[in-house]
């Protein structure tokens, strides 16, 4: 069964929820209602991560999600920590975060591997080029799906030379990270090489900009958040079929009930 991770950003800026759930109270219970949405996974990040976004300083980010994480955590939910930064996810692991979730996969902050190590937690490793000021000038591949899967498996045995078990290990295809448009429809393709090197698989395309150029084409007319969110269905249904371990999204009831049909027809 394919997991879903609830994305919860508590951040004033970021790409498709942002400034929503910026105040403490609120991105609680917006995780709690994710969760009650059949989320079994809650995603917590307080630093955007969308093209020209800001950086934030380690601390203010501290400021925003362990209040989050420590509420969330104690109702029982699996958190994970979205963050690049090691003194983050040092903290997040403390205030009970399960996985650590670094979109830079290592390359940001080099520390984080060591922090996951020594935490025993898992770790996502995301595709990952640049920061998102510059990340589009990274955006030049031989071949999109072959470069993400060697640049992943580097990682990888960078991770497992930094002391993290293997089987800690979840690699991300980084969709939306230094990829423009039509590159992300290729990492997508490459999911089965991505899902045969052994680790498990985590894909996030909820609401990102590549879908909403392909609702948007031929004078469809906006590409809605509504219209963004059952795009994003069906593409984790389709990760889901070709064996992604999880999909990383904002609706996730949408989501849920799209892999429940998948799940009945028996193709997932
Ligand atoms: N995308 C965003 C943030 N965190 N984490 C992982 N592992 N994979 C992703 O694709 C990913 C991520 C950007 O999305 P948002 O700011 O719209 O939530």
């Amino acid at each position: 069964m394919t997991l879903i991770m609830g994305a919860v950003n508590v951040t004033p800026d970021s790409f498709s929820d942002g400034g929503r759930y910026v105040r403490t109270a609120d991105a609680i219970a917006h995780g709690l209602q994710l969760r009650a949405d059949g989320a079994h996974i809650l995603d917590i990040g307080g630093e955007s991560t969308r093209p020209g976004a800001e950086r934030v300083d380690p601390a203010v980010e501290r400021e925003r999600v362990l209040p989050v994480i420590r509420e969330l955590a104690a109702a029982g939910a699996v958190i994970s920590v979205d963050t690049m930064h090691a003194t983050t996810a040092a903290a997040a692991v403390e205030a009970g975060a399960a996985i650590i979730n670094d979109v830079a996969g290592g390359l940001a902050d080099p520390d984080i591997l060591r922090v996951a190590a020594d935490a025993g937690v898992d770790v996502v490793i995301s595709h990952w080029r640049g920061h998102s000021d510059d990340m589009y000038a990274h955006a030049q591949y031989d071949d999109v799906a072959r470069d993400v899967a060697s640049e992943l498996t580097a990682r990888l045995d960078v991770a497992v030379s930094a002391g993290i078990a293997p089987e800690r290990v979840i690699l991300d295809p980084g969709i939306g990270f230094a990829k423009h448009g039509e590159q992300n429809w290729e990492a997508l393709r490459g999911l089965p090489a991505l899902v045969s090197i052994g680790p498990r698989v985590l894909v996030g395309t909820s609401r990102k900009r590549f879908l909403a150029d392909l609702l948007e084409k031929d004078g469809a007319g906006e590409a809605t958040e509504q219209r963004r969110d059952l795009a994003t269905a069906v593409a984790s249904v389709l990760a889901a079929q070709v064996g992604a371990w999880g999909v990383r999204v904002h609706d996730v009831a949408a989501t849920r009930d799209a892999l429940r049909v998948a799940q009945a027809w028996g193709t997932v």
